[in-house]
C-alpha cells in the first residue's frame, strides 16, 4: 500500500501498481482510492464548498491580479495566440491577460475553409509549427496541417501552459480605456470588460456596468467585422481615434498575407493591432484561409508590444 499523503499532495501519484492508494481525509481520517475499471473504482471524497472555492478562489484571484496587467490581448482567435506564445516566450516576466469573448478559444483557427478540415499554411510561416510542434505535410509553397483543430489546441495548449499568460474566456472586450497623457495626447491604457452573456443583455436590462483592465499595451486581435469581430477598429473610429474604417476588401491571398504581416503596428498610442481586424483599419483584401498571415501577423505584435512596452 502508497504511503498515506495529505490531499494537498496533488502532484504525488498516491497509486500502487495496483491502482489502489490511501489519502489523509478531510477531518484528518484515511480514506482509500482506487483507479479500477471493474465496478470498484473509489474517488478520494470532496465536499461541494471545496470544489466552488477551489474555482471562486483561483478566479477572482485572478481577476484581482491581472486588474493591472502589462499586455492585454483581446481575442484569442490564431493571431492572438500567437501573439500570446510569442510574447510569453520572449517575455516570461510579463503579465499577459487575454481576453476572449466566446466560451472557446481559437476564434476562425477551428476549420481551414469552407468547413472543411485541413489547414493551409503559406511558408515561411511554417516555422512557427515546428517551434510549438505540429506536424504537416510539405506541398513545397505551402504546408497543409491535417485538422485546424490540431494546431488551435496545440498553440492554445502551449499558451496556457505559461504561468505568465492567463486566459479569460466568455468575457467580452465592451470599450477600450483611453487616457490623456501629459502632452494632451489620447492613449489607449485599457480595457472595459464585461462576461459576454451580460454584454449580450444590455439591451434587455437595466445598466449592468462593467469592469476594467488596465495595461501600458492593448494588442487588439479581434478579427474581421461580424458579431462582434474589428472591435476596437470600429471602437477608434467612434472614440475620435481614426477618421474611418478603410473596411476589408476582397479575397486576394498574394497581396493580402504581406500587407496584413508588414502593417501590423501600433495603430493608436498603446494600441497594437494584429490580424484580420487591420483589413478593416487598413483597407486591406482578406485572405481566406491560408493562416501563414495570421501566425506572422501576431509574432509581429508580440515584436511591436515589446517595442512600444520599451520606448
Ligand atoms: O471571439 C472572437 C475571436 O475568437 C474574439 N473577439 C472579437 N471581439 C471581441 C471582443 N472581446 C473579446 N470585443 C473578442 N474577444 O476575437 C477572436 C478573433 O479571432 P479570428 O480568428 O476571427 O481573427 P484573426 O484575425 O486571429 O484570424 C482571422 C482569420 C481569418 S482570415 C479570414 C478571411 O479572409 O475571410 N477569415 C478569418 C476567420
Amino acid at each position: 500500500m502508497a504511503p498515506a499523503q495529505t490531499l494537498e499532495a496533488t502532484q504525488t501519484d498516491v497509486l500502487n501498481h495496483n491502482g489502489k492508494g490511501t489519502l489523509k481525509g478531510l477531518a484528518g481520517s484515511e480514506v482509500d482510492v482506487l483507479e479500477n475499471y471493474e465496478g470498484q473504482y473509489r474517488f478520494a471524497p470532496i465536499e461541494e464548498a471545496q470544489v466552488s472555492r477551489a474555482m471562486i478562489k483561483r478566479y477572482f484571484e485572478t481577476m484581482y491580479e491581472r486588474a493591472i496587467s502589462d499586455v492585454v490581448i483581446v481575442g484569442a482567435g490564431s493571431s492572438g495566440l500567437t501573439c500570446a506564445y510569442q510574447l510569453a516566450s520572449m517575455r516570461p516576466d510579463l503579465k499577459i491577460t487575454i481576453v476572449e469573448a466566446n466560451v472557446a478559444p481559437g476564434g476562425g483557427a477551428w476549420l481551414g475553409g469552407q468547413l472543411m478540415t485541413p489547414m493551409v499554411i503559406r511558408k515561411p510561416a511554417d516555422r512557427f509549427l515546428r517551434e510549438i510542434g505540429v506536424p504537416y505535410e510539405d506541398e513545397g509553397a505551402y504546408v497543409v496541417v491535417k485538422h485546424a483543430a490540431l494546431f488551435t489546441s496545440t498553440l492554445l495548449s502551449r499558451v496556457l501552459a505559461m504561468p505568465n499568460v492567463v486566459m479569460m474566456n466568455a468575457t467580452a472586450v465592451e470599450d477600450l480605456i483611453i487616457h490623456e497623457d501629459h502632452k494632451g495626447q489620447q492613449r489607449v491604457s485599457g480595457v472595459v470588460t464585461n462576461w459576454t452573456l451580460v454584454a449580450l443583455n444590455h439591451d434587455t436590462q437595466s445598466c449592468m456596468d462593467p469592469n476594467t483592465i488596465t495595461a501600458p499595451v492593448i494588442v487588439t486581435a479581434t478579427g474581421h467585422d461580424g458579431p462582434m469581430g474589428a472591435f476596437s477598429a470600429k471602437r477608434m473610429v467612434s472614440a475620435g481615434l481614426l477618421k474611418e474604417l478603410g473596411n476589408m476588401r476582397g479575397l486576394d491571398m498574394n497581396r493580402s498575407e504581406p500587407a496584413i504581416v508588414n502593417n501590423t503596428r501600433e495603430v493608436a498610442p498603446g494600441l497594437v493591432m494584429t490580424g484580420m481586424e487591420l483589413s478593416e483599419h487598413d483597407g486591406k483584401n482578406r485572405m481566406g484561409p491560408t493562416f501563414g498571415g495570421m501566425i506572422a501577423s501576431g509574432i509581429k505584435a508580440a515584436h511591436e508590444t515589446l517595442r512600444v512596452l520599451d520606448s
